[in-house]
């Protein structure tokens, strides 16, 4: 598809959702470096987050981590969201951050913990029938830190049970994603550690559970977007959590330290025309030390970066070249589209629907920042820094 319009257009489809956490206070377990002005509520979290959408014009949603977005009233807060011009997007289960869950959530020898943990899942659901939102996404740190500590096939076992009664108590167009990740907190054996494990288990539970692909959860070299094609394949990719790592989960924003591999990542969604097939495209960042608003509109721009140039693909030449074998020549089509600057083309695009062409230097040149500084004191922590 390399005609603008055509590019263009399939742009403007493009929905990135970002996280309630990204605009509270977060650090690493040696520090939390407070910032003046950031929200002290999740009314204030969202405002933020329409911040973002005001300049982007692509970040139409925010996603809530419950409990850290605890309020009392959902359906309201979905209406505060609305005012602000968002909605509330997917709703991020907190089974992590209990003393209880020193030895698992769902995956608990003890039953009790167990039933805590799934009741809290039920709720998230509860939560989402008030907000209306679509998506249930599961992050488990069950595991184990030692070899013996916990019978891994029992665990297993533990694990299917909480899933099917969760998915059991979905509506008809609610969801369930499942997200992955290699280790941390545990050490020696993660529950949900991969995305296979993660695949196999959304097949036994049924359609509407789908794999969360959160691009920091993997060993170092591994090919993300080879997963990608092959979720998209079977039907079961649901969900992105974006983010940038150089060495774990790093957490910095999309793009960072490779946009390339984002790159060809959005290349196996294009190939597949998957942009707008209701895979579910977030953001999973802290900003520790960096302003966090401003850092969420980087990470935004580079996710359009990337579509822009996956979108630039020549997929006729490439497909030639492939089935001829010209194995350089195919390469060659990939790389022209890669190496090609999208950034104009993408200013022309926001200048088109009204937006600034520079939505970093429009959130600076806005004040809001400033404002928020001035208005906001005693800064709420995002809770633990994942
Ligand atoms: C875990 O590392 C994770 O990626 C999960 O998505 C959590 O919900 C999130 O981070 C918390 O920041
Ligand atoms: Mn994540
Ligand atoms: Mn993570």
């Amino acid at each position: 598809m390399s005609n603008p319009a055509n590019v263009k257009a399939a742009l403007r489809s493009l929905e990135i959702e970002t996280p309630s956490w990204a605009y509270g206070n977060s650090g690493t377990r040696f520090k939390v470096f407070a910032q003046a002005g950031v929200p002290r509520t999740p009314q204030e979290k969202i405002a933020d987050a329409a911040q973002v959408h005001r300049f982007t014009g692509s970040a139409p949603s925010v996603a809530l981590h419950i409990p850290w977005d605890r309020v009392d009233d959902f359906t309201e807060l979905a209406k505060h969201a609305h005012d602000q011009g968002v909605r509330l997007g997917a709703i991020n289960s907190n089974v992590f951050q209990d003393d209880d869950y020193k030895l698992g959530s769902v995956t608990n020898p003890d039953p009790r913990v167990r039933r805590k943990a799934v009741r809290h899942l039920l709720d998230c659901v509860d939560i989402m029938d008030a907000t209306g939102s679509r998506d249930l996404k599961l992050w488990f740190s069950d595991g184990i830190n030692y070899p013996g500590q916990d019978d891994l096939r029992d665990r297993q076992d533990r694990l299917a049970e909480a899933l099917r009664e969760v998915y059991d108590r979905l509506g008809p167009h609610q969801r369930m994603l499942l997200e992955y990740k290699l280790f941390e907190p545990a050490f020696y054996a993660t529950d949900v550690p991969d995305w296979g494990t993660s695949y196999a288990h959304c097949v036994e539970l049924g359609p509407r559970a789908t794999v969360c692909i959160d691009t920091g959860h993997h060993a170092p070299g591994t090919n993300i977007e080879f997963i990608v094609a092959f979720l998209l394949r079977a039907g079961r990719l649901g969900a992105f959590d974006f983010n940038s790592r150089f060495y774990a989960d790093d957490d910095l924003m999309a793009g960072a330290a490779d946009p390339f591999q984002l790159f060809r990542i959005m290349y196996e969604i294009v190939r597949a025309d998957a942009l707008s097939s209701g895979i579910a495209f977030m953001l999973d960042q802290c900003h520790n030390i960096e302003a966090k608003v401003p850092a969420v509109i980087r990470s935004v721009l580079n996710v359009q970066e990337a579509t822009a140039k996956a979108l630039l693909v020549d997929r006729d030449a490439l497909r030639a070249a492939q089935l001829e074998g010209d194995v350089l020549g195919a390469n060659a089509v990939l790389m022209d589209a890669y190496n090609t600057d999208v950034r104009p083309l993408l200013a022309e695009l926001r200048t088109e629907d009204g937006l600034d062409p520079d939505p970093v230097g429009a959130y600076r040149r806005s004040g809001y920042g400033e404002r928020v500084v001035a208005e906001r004191v005693g800064g709420q922590q995002a809770g633990w820094n994942a």
